[in-house]
This record gives C-alpha cells, structure tokens and sequence, in this order.
C-alpha cells in the first residue's frame, strides 16, 4: 500500500513570480492564500514552496539569513501561519523549501563567523591561502570561482553557488543541532514536510584539489558520500521519523544506485529524489551547451529510473529548467497538444508528480528581447564568463534564451490583462507577451484548454490503483515514441507518447482511456505529439 505522500500531487510555487498583493511588483503569501482555490481545483495535495524566509535575494531566496523569519517582501509569520491554516482548511499541505547546504552570507551566523575567534568561525569552512592564491582549484556551480577573501581575517570562505552563499561546515555537530532545530520549527507549525535543497553534497570528505575535469572540478570530495548518508539519517532519526511528514531530496549528479541507496527505508534517510538525468543536463556546465534533444536518449533514461528505483520524483519543470513546452516541443502550432501529451507522461509514470507553476497552462520559455531583461545570478555570472571566453554574443544569447533559469520565473499568467493579473505595479521581472492567450482565466473557461487537460489527469490519476501504484514496463521506445504499461493485481493500462509533430505507427490498439486527441478506440497510430492512455 502507498503512504499519503505517494499518492499526492505536488504543486510547486515560486513565490517571487505567481502572485503579488501589494503591488510592489514581487509576489507574497497573501497572494498565494487568495489563489488557494485555484490550486485545490487543479487537484493537487502538496504545495512546495520555494524559500520565503529571511534573505537578501541573491539568488531568489535560496541564500537564507534567518531560518525562522519570513521576508518581508512576501509577508509576515503572521501570513505564513495563515497560510499553512488556509491550506489545511481546503485539505492541502505544505512543504517548506530546506536550504542547509549555505546560508546567505548576512546570515548572524556567517556575519559573527568573520571574526577568527568566534565559536561561528567552525560553522563554515575558513582556510588560509596558498602561495597568494585560492585553498584549492574547486570549481562552482554558477561557473565562477568558490573561495571569497575576506580582508579582516586575510582567509577565505568556501562558497559552491554565489559568493553570498557560504557554505555550511557539516563536520561540526553544532551546525547539524541548529538544522533540527529548525525543522522541527517548522514541522511544529504543521507543515508536511521538505524539499531538501543540493542535499547530497552537503559533506565535504576534504579540501583537496580536484581532478581538473570539464564540469565542476574538486566534486568528487562532496558528492553523494557516507558523510551525506549520516547526516540525512540523523535527520531522520532524530526528526523527521517523528512527524507525518515526507522529503524529497534535490540531488546533482546522482545515478540510480546512490537514488536507491538515499531513500531506502531501512536506511531511513530521504523519501525520494529529484534526478538529473533525464535533463541530460548532470553536467553542470554541459547544459549550457545544449545538443538538440534527443527523445530516445530522454525514454531510455526515464525508463533505467523507472525500472531501477522503486519510487520516483516525477517532474518536468521547475524554477530552475526551461519550460517544458519549449524544450521538447519546437513547434509553436503543437503548443497545446504537447503540453497535453507531457501531462499524459507526467501523471502516469510511477512515482509522485510535481507540476511547476505555470506547466498546467502550457507556459512558454522567456521571450525577452535584451540582456537587461535577465534577472537571474546564475544566467548573469555565465553570460560573462562566456564573454571573457570570447564566445560570440550571438551565441552568448542563444545560451541565456535556451537554458536560463529566468525561463521559468516570469510572473505566472493569470488572465490576459496588464502584467497578466499577476501585479497591480511593474512586475520584477518582465511578464511573457502571450499571456494574452496564454492564462489561467482563458483557459478555465475554455473546455479543450491545457488546464483542463490536466485537472482530467489528476482526476484519473485519483481514481486509478493502477496508475498509483502499479508497476511499469517499457514496451517500445523509438526516436520518436514511447510506450509503457502499468500494472496492479492482473489490471494494466498502456501509455502510447509521440514526441514528434509527425504520425507515428505502435504495435498497440484498444479502448481508449484518454487522449490529448479524444476518441474511444486507439488503431496504432500515434497523432502529432499524441498522448494516449489505453485499456
Ligand atoms: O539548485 C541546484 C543546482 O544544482 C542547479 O539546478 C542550479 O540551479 C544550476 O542550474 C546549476 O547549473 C538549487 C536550487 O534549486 C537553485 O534555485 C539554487 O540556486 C541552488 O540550489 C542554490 O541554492
């Protein structure tokens, strides 16, 4: 039998973009409260919610300066504790975003650090330089350097993302008993659970150099090691296994194995993964330098994690991915039938699935004209790495309009009117000119919309043992199809998906259960990015 939290749907918020109350251009929780029924409707069980705490935005909230405060741009705990209350009320939970691996360097913690004599100095990793230059030749996620000098103690501090996100030093017991701490703060307040930011490369096993290698040099001292599994199984042990709560672990560059490893019961650590595989983007700098997609090589992998971990974090979208419309689909006329045929793949995988705000309307990437359009630290610190590296702008750009994270976080389009009823004043970041067709109130009003699409998905999904929790099988995977069957007790259900704009023959025919395509029987032949579910 399932747990609740396999059986829910997830719903993720990115609260600087979905909906602004106040009219100062940036999204808050009153916002979130008043589109409480919207989500409800839609379906889903779980909100994520990516960081409201206290931070300086550096990189969006995800650079924390104090864990049991909320920012002031988004509200007050007062709204935070009406939130968690107004979820409940309409039977939704919430899951905080857990962001342990670095706080933001305004954090007391990193402020009182600086000083060399301070009990804080251990809560980070301070080191001396060598020879005039850096401790070691580690490499960053954001394409830039790790070590920030700081003049007063004349040492550095290790920072893996921005330089205003030190990281934290997990070697010292002190930093795991503030952490439970604050998850049990927030457990208290009721919410269901954490998405567990960068999780798996919270311990650094030494400070050594790397192996100079393409993509991040110096991870192989922090990825996925034991010192990672005893740190999620104390918070298990000593937190987590006291709530009715689950976890799902952001984890780089895991493969099935170590996926099996974080969220076996018996070892009691994480109750599932997000993995980056099937974004064939692992490679952190790799993914800047996109290849054409490749949907055979997209099956395959999805299939090795549906076969190989018996619990998967299904999701095709999130704050930090291009919009999946634009990514796997590259004609504009298709938009609605592959955002449908994706909500097809997306709900009946096995696994629980995650919906990126947005994704339920069929959100396209960032169609912004300039450089200056771009908000994002990552997107930034690349674009003139890459201009240092001399790589044509035209490329540059190219780079930034196909990868950059800002492609998810344009404010979320609610109807077709100014800022797309997202703010009363100049939203942060540019609003998509096709809100105008794009947006939740055309869309609630329209029957064949994508929303409506995938409030039928969700309602199936509900109601069918088999799709929860029955077992998968590939059956047929080509370059442009993919076709699997899901299983429970004797019942199956086939899954037929076309991820070209072309008609493609499956050696599979019956009743149909449904279809971005309508229509009661499936003769074999796959519709232009056809989605198809089949009895
Ligand atoms: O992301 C971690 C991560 O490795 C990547 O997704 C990252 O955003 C980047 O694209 C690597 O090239 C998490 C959060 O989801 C992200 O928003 C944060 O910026 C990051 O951690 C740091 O907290």
């Amino acid at each position: 039998m399932n747990e609740w939290w396999q059986n829910a749907v997830v719903y993720q918020i990115y609260p600087l973009s979905f909906k602004d109350s106040d009219g100062n251009g940036k999204g808050d929780i009153p916002g979130i409260i008043s589109k409480l029924d919207y989500i409800k409707e839609l379906g889903a069980d779980v909100i994520w919610l990516s960081p409201v705490y206290a931070s300086p935005m550096d990189d969006n909230g995800y650079d924390i300066s104090d864990y049991r405060a909320i920012n002031p741009l988004f509200g007050t705990m007062d709204d935070m504790d009406r939130l968690i209350a107004e979820a409940k009320a309409r039977g939704l939970k919430i899951m905080m975003d857990l962001v342990i691996n670095h706080t933001s360097d305004e954090h007391e913690w990193f402020v009182k650090s600086r000083d060399k004599n301070s009990p804080y100095r251990d809560y980070y990793f301070w080191r001396e330089g060598k020879g005039g230059k850096e401790p070691n030749n580690w490499g960053g996620f954001f394409g830039g350097k790790v070590w920030e000098k700081d003049e007063r103690s004349g040492e550095y501090y290790l920072h893996l993302f921005s330089e205003k996100q030190p990281d934290l030093n997990y070697k010292n017991p002190k930093v795991l008993e503030e952490i439970e701490n604050i998850m049990r703060f927030w457990l208290d307040k009721g919410i269901a659970g954490f998405r567990c930011d960068v999780i798996n490369i919270i311990w650094k096993k030494t400070l050594q150099n790397g192996k100079p290698a393409m993509a991040l040099c110096g991870s192989e001292h922090y990825l996925t090691n034991e010192g990672t599994h005893n740190i999620l199984h104390a918070l298990h042990e000593d937190v987590l296994k006291n709530y009715d709560c689950f976890t799902v672990g952001e984890t780089v560059f895991v493969d099935t194995a170590q996926a099996n490893e974080l969220t076996s019961a018996q070892r009691g650590e994480l109750s599932m993964v997000f993995q980056f595989e099937q974004q064939n983007a692992d490679q952190v700098f790799v993914k800047w330098f996109r290849k054409k997609f490749k949907p055979k090589q997209f099956f395959e992998t999805i299939a090795k994690w549906q076969t190989e971990v018996p619990w998967n974090a299904n999701y095709l979208e999130n704050h930090d991915q291009p919009r999946s419309v634009s990514r796997y689909c590259s004609d504009e006329s298709y938009r609605d039938m592959c955002a449908k045929m994706l909500a097809v793949m997306l709900f009946t995988l096995r696994g629980t699935p995650y919906i990126y705000q947005g994704e339920e309307l069929g959100m396209r990437n960032f169609d912004f004209t300039l450089m200056d359009d771009i908000r994002d630290v990552e997107s930034e610190n690349i674009y003139a790495l890459a201009k240092k590296l001399h790589i044509p702008e035209g490329y540059r750009k190219r780079m930034i309009r196909e990868v950059s994270r800002d492609n998810a976080r344009t404010p979320m389009q609610w109807n077709g009117r100014r800022n797309a009823g997202f703010s009363e004043g100049e939203a942060w970041i540019k609003v998509n000119g096709n809100h105008t067709t794009i947006n939740a109130e055309a869309e609630l009003s329209d029957e064949n919309s994508v929303l409506n699409f995938y409030k039928e998905m969700i309602a199936l999904r509900k109601t069918s043992p088999v799709l929860r929790e029955g077992s998968f099988r590939k059956i047929h995977i080509s370059n442009t199809a993919f076709v699997y069957e899901r299983e429970l007790d004797g019942e199956k259900l086939m899954v037929a998906l076309n991820f070209s704009g072309k008609t493609v023959k499956v050696n599979v025919t019956g009743e149909t259960v449904i279809s971005n395509y309508g229509g009661k029987k499936f003769d074999g032949e796959l519709k232009p990015w056809q989605g198809v579910i089949i009895k």
